[in-house]
């Protein structure tokens, strides 16, 4: 499979020939079902459905990611076989199965590693990871922090059931405190991991929120993310109705949502609620909810959204703010720009070829302080 043409743009989605791309697919044979692939400006979603029998229970959050990820696709302009998703262990990794594109279902924690091994072997792919909390933030918490931190291009997709679904309903490390779970039957007494400050913590540079059940939001976001050069971190509150249930109801669910959600767009005023008149302001370090017409409040007392601050102090802040002494907030949080490791990696590999000549593996094997074992 030819993985040159588009260089090194990012996501995998230059301009590249519709000629190629047939091609690309005819090689690739059965990974994308024996049909020659239309140009990618002529996918639909359908051509993103593979023909796995899905497995997830029903009502199962997951199909909302799965069917808006399906959809967003064709938006991107990508050649299915430029695009690979790539998962740990859980029931949101079965993810994979599902994306008529590449995929591995890998082992848990440890998608982060292999994404990172594919983006640097071939950076003009569009690479996916798909984890739950627990393979994300327990097996793999190590590996989610230095993915992050390098700044990968790479689309990373966090399904927050704040629950071992797979395994059948044991505690994670985002379940609540307190939270009887079958591991924890009077309780957890383990204070929860928040994924988004951790992600800013780890240098993230784009940093989104999204919920299940709220499908248009949840599709603009995770186009943003698609279209981010460098690592774009995106938790999805997911519904885990067999083991979690209602994990999310009390501002999640549609009744009470306008009231409850902070839907943060840039250059906005952080304002939510039926009325459109309750909104967010800073009390010296602290934010506070107010009510926009009471004590001489206005509109421009708010605190106004800004994805491109480069100091990433007012996301975390944001990040950390929770119904229901909050609005809980979901949108961009963050998108700043920053080298990819694989662009500078590209980069240095360039540099030591121009200066030192293609070399040799078996030769710098066999170099300096070398010894044999008898
Ligand atoms: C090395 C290893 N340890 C433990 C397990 C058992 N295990 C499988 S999935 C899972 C947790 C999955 O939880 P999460 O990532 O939240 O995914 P969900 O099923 O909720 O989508 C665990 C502990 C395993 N498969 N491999
Ligand atoms: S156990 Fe929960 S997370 Fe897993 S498929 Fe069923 S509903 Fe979804
Ligand atoms: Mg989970």
């Amino acid at each position: 499979m030819s993985t040159t043409g588009n260089g090194h743009n990012g996501n995998g989605n230059g301009n590249q020939p519709i000629v190629e791309a047939v091609s690309a697919e005819s090689e690739v044979g059965s990974a994308v079902s024996g049909k020659i692939a239309p140009p990618p400006g002529q996918l639909k979603k359908a051509d993103f459905v593979s023909d796995q029998e899905v497995r997830w229970c029903p009502g199962c959050g997951d199909y909302a990611i799965l069917n808006n990820v399906q959809k967003v696709m064709p938006e991107l302009g990508i050649p299915r076989e430029k695009i690979v998703f790539v998962s740990g262990i859980g029931c949101s990794s079965r993810f994979p199965y599902y994306m008529n594109t590449y995929g591995f279902h890998s082992i848990h924690g440890r998608a982060p590693a292999i994404a990172t091994g594919i983006k640097c072997a071939n950076p003009d792919l569009s690479v996916w990871v798909i984890t739950g909390d627990g393979d994300a933030l327990s097996i793999g918490g190590n590996h989610f922090m230095h993915a992050i931190r390098r700044n990968l291009d790479v689309n990373y997709i966090l399904f927050n059931n704040r629950i071992y679904g797979l395994t059948k309903g044991q505690y994670s490390p985002t379940s609540e405190f307190g939270k009887k779970t079958k591991s924890t039957p009077v309780g957890t007494i383990d204070y929860p991991i928040n994924p988004l400050s951790l992600a800013i913590a780890s240098e993230s540079t784009f940093v989104a929120r999204s919920i299940d059940i709220d499908v248009k939001h949840l599709g603009v976001v995770v186009e943003a993310a698609a279209r981010h050069k460098g690592i774009s971190f995106v938790e999805v509150y997911q519904n885990c109705n067999i083991f979690n249930d209602h994990a999310f109801d009390s501002f999640a669910e549609r009744s009470v949502r306008t009231d409850r959600v902070l839907y943060l767009e840039h250059g906005k005023p952080m304002i939510f609620g039926k009325d459109r008149n309750r909104g967010i302001r800073m009390n010296g370090a602290h934010p506070e909810v107010v009510t926009i017409g009471e004590q001489g409040i206005t509109e421009n007392d708010l605190l106004v959204h800004d994805i491109y601050l480069k100091d990433p102090s007012v996301a975390f802040m944001l990040a950390r703010m929770e119904q229901p002494d909050f609005p809980q907030p979901v949108g961009i949080f963050r998108a700043v720009e920053r080298p990819t490791y694989e662009d500078m990696l590209v980069d240095q590999i360039d540099a030591a070829v121009a200066k030192f000549g293609p070399g040799s593996l078996e030769k710098l094997i066999n170099s300096g302080d070398t010894w044999v074992v008898e």
